[in-house]
Parts: structure tokens; C-alpha cells; sequence
């Protein structure tokens, strides 16, 4: 363990500057002490507003995130970085309405293969200084630590109505990274102003209404939540209000006046941009077989849904573009499908339809179909076709 630093400031500076150069725009550092909003996170937790996420609930995590220090006894300060992906608004959508929308945090190689990979460049500077290796751990979203308000401690934005982490001339396309590491540094200046003021756009525009007024989510609603950690059926009334969203979801930063006015269509130099994989073709990848989903999708933050909770999330998608064109798409996908989730999901889309066609599908395919729950889902399918 190290005790505390001659020259701290000459190897602040040296961070700072070699963080930009890696492409990570924000950069502060904070202590290890309890997060001031640790009470945020146990009564969101304790009102089960982490809906089927449980492992932010296990009692290993609420003790780490309540004693960060547990994390790396050696740690003696805490390194926050942000680096920034492209706004939404960088890549018009097509004129089809049979295309679906990535959140464009994911529209390249996964961040979390990148920023441990900067984060250990970024320590090199530390070690350097010291001429010696310093003990560290490295996260970015995968480990039990509150990143945003270590992030907000460390001074590099405010916590949004939203709940997203906003910097006041940079805004909120950020990804954020820790580096828990094993000398003492003094901290950066905690962010202390609160720039939402009056504004509630992000809580008017919320398509499922689920943000709440103690700048907390309920997960359970939201169509982030919904198109990617949830791993079952998406609840039938919430399948209408998720519009094209087929992976994450943008609204409420887009509608930020602080990411109007501040973001930038590029990401960081390190955020490799893959245009292609924005507006997914709904018919088209639909059928995409497993080896298929895995090539287009293998290095991008996509594969946490894997390919079934994706199929699953085109065909909400399918539902509510409600286009006849796609019949014998879904129809073929309810027959053939071996993933009971992904045809149920096609049958409510076709019983959004509401043509002849779509009805005839759905007869056809429930006397062979082997799955109650996907009985179930097909009869009340038929139940909405007049
Ligand atoms: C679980 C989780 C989700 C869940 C729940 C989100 C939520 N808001 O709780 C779901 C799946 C819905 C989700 C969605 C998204 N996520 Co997410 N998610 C996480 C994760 C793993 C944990 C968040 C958590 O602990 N939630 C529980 C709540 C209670 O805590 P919190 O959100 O951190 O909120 C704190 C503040 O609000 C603070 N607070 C409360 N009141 C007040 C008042 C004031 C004045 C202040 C200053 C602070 C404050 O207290 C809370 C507890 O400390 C983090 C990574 C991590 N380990 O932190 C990423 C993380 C938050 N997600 C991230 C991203 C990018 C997203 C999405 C944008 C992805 C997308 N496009 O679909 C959306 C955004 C949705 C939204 N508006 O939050 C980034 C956010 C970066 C940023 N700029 O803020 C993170 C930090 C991952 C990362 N390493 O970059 N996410
Ligand atoms: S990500 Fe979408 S659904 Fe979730 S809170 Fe923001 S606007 Fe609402
Ligand atoms: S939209 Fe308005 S209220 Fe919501 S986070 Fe941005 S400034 Fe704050």
C-alpha cells in the first residue's frame, strides 16, 4: 500500500492529458467512501424497482456497493472516466417503417472490451510515476459499484432527471469506467449544481412513463430494461409503448436540451462506429439463425440480449409497425422457430395485423404448436383480430 504522493499534481495533470489522448473526454477521481446516494440505491432496491435484475439485489453486491473499499483493500483512490459514444441523432433512419433502432451506445465493439483496456493504458502513467506496479481493479458496468454517482462525486457531471450522468457542455452520451487503484490521490471536485432546474422533458417524453420523481428508474417499465436484461415475455401492455426500439433505448437523452445542444454525432476515437448495425431490418432479421445473429452482432453490446430476447424484441417491433406486407414472415416464424419465446412474440405481432391472412396463420399454427404458453399467446393473438 502506498501512503500519500509527492508531486500529485505534476501526475494528475499526466492522467488527465493521457486520457484524453485514449479518447476519454471525462476524467476525475474520488475517494472510497459510501456513495451519498447509497439510500437511493437500498430503497429502489427494497421496492423491487430492479424487477428481474437480481443480482443487483444479492446481498454480496449491496455490501460491495455500500463498502467500496471491500472491493481492493489496497485501493486508496478511485479514477472515473467517461468516454463518449455517438448521438443518436448522428445516423438518419431509413424511410421503411420496417426498421428497427439501436440505442447507439451499441453501435460498435462492446465497451465493455474497451474501457479496461484504456483504463489499464491509463495506469500505466501511475505506475510509471512510481516506477513500480500499483494494485488495481478495473470496471465499467461489471461490478457492484454505483459508477454514476462515483462519477458525480468525482465531479465529471450532475445526475439528471433522467438519471443519467450529465456534463454541462458535453452532455450524456457517455460510458463510464472505474479504476479502484492502490495510492492516494487527491480527489477532483465533487459537481454540486443542478442543471435540470425546471425541465421535465425527459419524464414527459418517457414513452412508458417510468421515471420517477427520486431520479430512479423503474426498470421493470423501461424499454431499455424490457429489450435487453429482461430475459422472458415482455409483459403484453407495455409490447404497444416500445415503437421500433429492438435494443436499448434513447429517448430520454435525446429529448435532453443538454445533448441538443452539446452532443456530438461522433463517438470517442476508441468507440469503433458501426453504422450497419443501427437500423436492423425487421423481416430480414427475423430469420437470422444463430450463427448468423452471432456473426453481425458477436462483438457488440447486442449479444447480452443473445438472439433470442433480439428475435423476441423484432417481433414487438413487427407488432407495432402492423404491416400486412409481413404475414408470411411471422407466419413461417411461428411455424419454424425452434425458441418458444421468439414465436409467442410473433404471434401477438400477428395478431396486431388484424387481416384475413394473419387470423389464417395463426389458426394454422396453433394445431401444431407443442407449447402451452405459446397456445396461449396465439389465442389471444386471435382474440384482438376482429
Ligand atoms: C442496472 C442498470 C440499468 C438498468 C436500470 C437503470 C437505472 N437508471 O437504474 C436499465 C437496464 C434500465 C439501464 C438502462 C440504461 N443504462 Co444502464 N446501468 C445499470 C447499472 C448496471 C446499475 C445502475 C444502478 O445501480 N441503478 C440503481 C439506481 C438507484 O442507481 P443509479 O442509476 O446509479 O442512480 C444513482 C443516482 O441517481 C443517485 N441519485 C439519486 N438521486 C439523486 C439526486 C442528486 C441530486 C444526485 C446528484 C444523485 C442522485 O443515486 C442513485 C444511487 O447512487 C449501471 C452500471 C453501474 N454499475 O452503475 C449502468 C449504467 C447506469 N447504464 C448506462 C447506460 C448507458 C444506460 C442506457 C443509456 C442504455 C440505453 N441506451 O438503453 C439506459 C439509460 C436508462 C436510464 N435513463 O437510466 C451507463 C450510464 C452512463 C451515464 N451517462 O449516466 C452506466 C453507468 C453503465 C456504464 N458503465 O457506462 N441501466
Ligand atoms: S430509456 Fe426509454 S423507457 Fe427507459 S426511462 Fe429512458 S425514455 Fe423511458
Ligand atoms: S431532459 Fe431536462 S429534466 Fe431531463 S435530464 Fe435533461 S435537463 Fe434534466
Amino acid at each position: 500500500m502506498m501512503g500519500p504522493l509527492p508531486n500529485s499534481d505534476r501526475l494528475i495533470e499526466a492522467l488527465r492529458f493521457k486520457a484524453e489522448q485514449l479518447g476519454l473526454e471525462l476524467f476525475g477521481i474520488t475517494t472510497l467512501d459510501t456513495p451519498p446516494h447509497l439510500p437511493t440505491y437500498e430503497a429502489w432496491i427494497a421496492q423491487g424497482r430492479h424487477a428481474g435484475m437480481a443480482y443487483m439485489a444479492s446481498e454480496r453486491n449491496r455490501f460491495l456497493r455500500t463498502h467500496p473499499q471491500a472491493i481492493l483493500p489496497e485501493a486508496r483512490a478511485l479514477v472515473v472516466v467517461g468516454m463518449r459514444y455517438p448521438a443518436p441523432q448522428a445516423l438518419p433512419p431509413p424511410a421503411s417503417r420496417l426498421v428497427g433502432r439501436i440505442a447507439s451506445y451499441a453501435w460498435g465493439k462492446d465497451y465493455h472490451l474497451i474501457l479496461p483496456v484504456l483504463l489499464q493504458e491509463l495506469l500505466k502513467v501511475v505506475e510509471e510515476f512510481f516506477g513500480h506496479p500499483i494494485p488495481s481493479r478495473l470496471y465499467s458496468d461489471t461490478g457492484p459499484v454505483l459508477e454514476r454517482d462515483f462519477a458525480q462525486q468525482a465531479g465529471l457531471g450532475w445526475i439528471g432527471k433522467n438519471t443519467c450522468l450529465i456534463h454541462p457542455r458535453k452532455g450524456s452520451y457517455f460510458l463510464l469506467g472505474e479504476a479502484f487503484i492502490g495510492v492516494s490521490l487527491p480527489s477532483t471536485p465533487a459537481f454540486s449544481t443542478d442543471y435540470c432546474g425546471t425541465c421535465r422533458r425527459c419524464i414527459e417524453a418517457c414513452p412508458t412513463q417510468c421515471i420517477l420523481p427520486d431520479r430512479t428508474i423503474d426498470a421493470g417499465q423501461c424499454i431499455s430494461y424490457l429489450t435487453i436484461e429482461n430475459k422472458g415475455a415482455i409483459p403484453r401492455a407495455l409490447r404497444p409503448h416500445m415503437g421500433n426500439w429492438v435494443f436499448g433505448c434513447d429517448i430520454c437523452q435525446m429529448v435532453c436540451p443538454w445533448n441538443l445542444r452539446f452532443a456530438r454525432a461522433e463517438g470517442s476515437t476508441a468507440f469503433t462506429m458501426r453504422p450497419e448495425i443501427a437500423f436492423p431490418d425487421l423481416t430480414h432479421e427475423l430469420q437470422l439463425t444463430p450463427k448468423a445473429f452471432k456473426e453481425r452482432y458477436g462483438d457488440t453490446p447486442v449479444m447480452r440480449a443473445r438472439r433470442r430476447g433480439f428475435l423476441r424484441n423484432l417481433a414487438v417491433a413487427l407488432g407495432n409497425a402492423a404491416d400486412p406486407s409481413t404475414v408470411p414472415t411471422l407466419a413461417q416464424v411461428l411455424r419454424e422457430e425452434p425458441e418458444p419465446l421468439i414465436r409467442s412474440h410473433a404471434a401477438w405481432a400477428l395478431g396486431r395485423i388484424q387481416t384475413h391472412a394473419a387470423r389464417l396463420a395463426l389458426e394454422k399454427a396453433y394445431k401444431n404448436e407443442p407449447t402451452p404458453e405459446v397456445q396461449m399467446e396465439i389465442n389471444a393473438a386471435l382474440e384482438q383480430i376482429p
